[in-house]
């Protein structure tokens, strides 16, 4: 059993000031039970938490630290911008030659725009569609998570569906209204709703492939099929690549499925660990946002000078340095392939989805392409397995419902410890 005395001090004292404890809804716990660790400091593989316990680290910060903690070249960067102090709010070199990098990168974007969050690049953008189309309405996919703007608060995935809030109060009906969904991988209702909606439809939003739902890729042709409705309509299509970007490839899940969005919006690894995100696309759409363009959108620390430095090193490494794509991927093969032959081994059917260094086992027999097939899952018997992997010394994400996240710090070691911790988990829940 894990000693974790100073964070069940720690979280009882975080909820007498923080809502739930936490500073965001998955961390507090609350679908596996139990409580949440509190984090000391984490290198390469590992987190360490306040009790002195150390765990492989499935979460990187739910995806930016792709090279694993403390990573020197991101470390330098920051020491360096901050002799130059923190904050500016004036346009810095950093800027231009991480705009430059990212639009070499994603070759879909050629402006980009600098803001703090993922949340931030997606209502900008869907913003932004909105300016440029002159329509009101959206289409999004259940189970997708955007953040937690008002329009993407409808049959949401990741904390809000783990937190059993998909749909959450405090949204107006109104904006409610202007959000149509579809089911993933299900183009046959999109060409509906667009039927229905004709010329009312600004753009259409999606992961491209999902990771708030726990992962699950596009089913062959789903992404041509959304590119080819967009291009019939005068629809914009944003792929959401806050998870994906910079992960899957290095033009993030345009570049592995050849698909080109309009719009991207980004988060997670370009800011190397700092809150950064952006949302960027064709020249023709970008220029429509202030103070070239009519559609406002503005921050105070967007560009901040040590978030773009972080960016903009573990960009560059990414740039010159491929091969991470296929070790990362090569490890995460290893991962599911023996979590999958420890469910034949045991005679479980549960259904293992990846997608290079993302991957998810779903508590059930069933092929997971959608979120209500993602809801089916038993969810208790994952907190049940969750807790066991802890107790292994292995950091999973908190819910069914969350991707998990490989990087390239995890070794032969970590790797063959992870699928030790997961035979001993799956059989003692049988
Ligand atoms: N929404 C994030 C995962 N999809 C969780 C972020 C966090 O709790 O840090």
């Amino acid at each position: 059993m894990l000693e974790n005395r100073i964070s069940r001090a720690l979280f009882k004292r975080a909820k007498e000031y923080i809502p739930g404890g936490v500073n965001s809804p998955v961390r507090a716990f609350k679908a596996v039970g139990g409580d949440p660790l509190f984090i000391q400091k984490a290198s390469g593989a590992y987190l360490y938490d306040e009790d002195g316990n150390r765990f492989i680290d499935y979460i990187n910060s739910w995806g930016p630290m792709i090279l694993g903690h403390g990573n020197g070249l991101i470390e330098e960067a920051v020491s360096a911008a901050i002799k130059n102090s923190l904050s500016f709010g004036a346009p810095t070199k950093k800027e231009v030659e991480i705009a430059e990098l990212i639009t070499e990168m994603v070759p879909s974007v050629d402006k980009i725009r600098m803001v703090n969050s993922g949340t931030e690049a997606t209502m900008s953008a869907i913003r932004v569609a909105r300016g440029v189309t002159g329509k009101d309405k959206i289409i999004k996919f259940e189970g997708c998570y955007h953040g937690h703007g008002d329009s993407f608060l409808i049959a949401a995935g990741s904390g809000a569906v783990t937190m059993g809030t998909p749909d959450s109060p405090g949204v107006t009906q109104g904006t409610a209204g202007d959000t149509l969904l579809a089911p993933f991988n299900d183009p046959d209702t999109v060409k509906d709703l667009v039927a229905a909606n004709e010329g009312q439809i600004a753009c259409i939003i999606l992961e491209p492939v999902a990771g708030n739902m726990g992962c699950v890729p596009p089913e062959p042709g789903f992404l041509e099929g959304l590119r080819e409705m967009c291009d019939k309509h005068g629809i914009i299509l944003i792929f959401d690549e806050v998870m994906t970007g910079f992960r899957l490839a290095r033009g993030g899940a345009q570049e592995r499925y050849g698909v080109v969005p309009d719009l991207t919006t980004l988060g997670k690894i370009i800011g190397g660990g700092m809150p950064v995100g952006a949302y960027g696309g064709k020249k023709e759409i970008m220029d429509y946002v202030s103070p070239e363009g009519p559609v406002y959108q503005a921050g105070t620390l967007s560009g901040n000078p040590v978030a773009m430095s972080a960016g903009y090193a573990i960009l560059s490494y990414l740039n010159d340095h491929n091969e991470v794509y296929d070790q990362i991927e090569d490890t995460t093969n290893k991962i599911v392939r023996g979590i999958s032959s420890n469910l034949k081994q045991l005679n479980l059917n549960y259904t293992i989805n990846q997608v290079g260094s993302m991957f998810s086992l779903f508590f059930s027999p069933e092929k997971i392409t959608d979120f209500n097939l993602a809801k089916r899952c038993d969810t208790e018997k994952f907190g049940a397995y969750f807790k066991l992997m802890l107790d292994q010394g292995i950091y999973l994400a908190p819910s069914q419902f969350e991707a998990l996240f490989v990087s390239s710090a995890i070794g032969e070691a970590e790797i063959e410890k992870t699928i030790r911790a997961n035979y001993a988990s799956l059989k003692s829940l049988i």
